[in-house]
């Protein structure tokens, strides 16, 4: 299958900070996920072997503390253990529609997180994930993908259209003590954002907001300087998303503290070049290595 975006979408992309692709993932691909997924919970694997300790220096982050916040259960780098779900993660389409997004000439898998948000879990807060990251340059995005049809009331993921222009706004180390976005927004910020709008968005606390449900399989995929949340689920059912953070090749690491990189054996102004976060194969590249009996990624 050739690459499933076009121009439009691509400028979007760019000018928006986010873009949505229905069904990028297949029903079977999704029940791969959501299996997953419940292993990954039923038998969470150690943080520490994950990714090594961090140093004792290195701030929390939001993606760390979301349990006690109630925010969102998560469950991180399944692919890592269970080498069944990598074909999926690495799907050579999803990586087609990065690699022109960004445009880039190849990009890697950062990270996973297989979301629930419980019922009656709370709003995840606006934030930006770039501030958190160690990453040398803009050309990284999270690619979200709802694992169940999710309705407007059970907390479908929402971006600030244009946001990716206001540059990093605070580091969210812990959502709890963050302080509201309207405090971080000057009156031009907001100009910028509403000269950026889609006919779409919807006013929410004053800015563009890109807010829709979701069928299983959908995704939305934004710069991670874009910024975005969720509000609450008022349902009472789980709202269940795989979120994954995928770079281009070219980023390099700036050595910058985060949970997740301290001791993984990165030195400051390396590529990402390990074997934990792997390139996406192109469809070509991928589609031979299966001709040739090897397993597709
Ligand atoms: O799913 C959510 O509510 C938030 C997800 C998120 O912030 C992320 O994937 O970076």
């Amino acid at each position: 299958m050739g690459v499933a975006i076009n121009e439009v979408a691509v400028r979007h992309f760019r000018r928006q900070g986010w873009v949505r692709v229905p069904a990028l993932h297949s029903r079977s691909q999704i029940d791969t996920l959501l299996a997953t997924m419940a292993k990954g919970f039923a038998d969470p694997p150690d943080v520490n072997e994950t990714y090594g300790a961090a140093s004792p220096k290195t701030p929390g982050d939001v993606v760390s503390n979301d349990a006690r916040d109630g925010v969102l259960l998560t469950v991180r780098e399944l692919q890592l253990y269970h080498a069944d779900v990598r074909p999926v993660c690495l799907d050579p389409r999803v990586g087609a529609i990065i690699r022109a997004l960004l445009g880039a000439d190849q990009v890697r898998l950062f990270s996973e997180a297989y979301l629930d948000k419980p019922p009656g879990g709370p709003p995840t807060p606006w934030h930006q994930d770039w501030p958190l990251q160690p990453f040398d340059r803009r050309d990284t995005v999270n690619c979200w993908v709802a694992l169940d049809h999710v309705a407007m009331d059970q907390g479908p993921l929402q971006v600030v259209s244009g946001s990716h222009r206001l540059g990093p706004l605070y580091k969210p180390t812990d959502f709890s003590q963050q302080p509201p976005l309207d405090t971080m927004l000057s009156t031009e910020d907001r100009e910028l954002l509403w000269s950026l709008a889609g006919p779409e968005d919807q006013d929410i606390d004053g800015m563009p907001v890109h807010l829709a449900p979701f069928e299983a399989g959908d995704a939305v995929i934004f710069y991670g300087s874009a910024v975005h949340g969720a509000p609450g689920n008022e349902t009472d059912r789980p709202r269940c998303a795989y979120s994954r953070a995928i770079i281009s090749s070219e980023v390099r690491y700036t050595g910058m503290p985060y949970l997740r990189t301290d001791s993984v054996g990165l030195r400051p102004g390396q590529p990402f070049d390990l074997p934990r976060y792997p390139v996406f194969a192109t469809e070509e590249a991928a589609g031979a290595r299966a001709s040739s009996g090897e397993s597709r990624t």
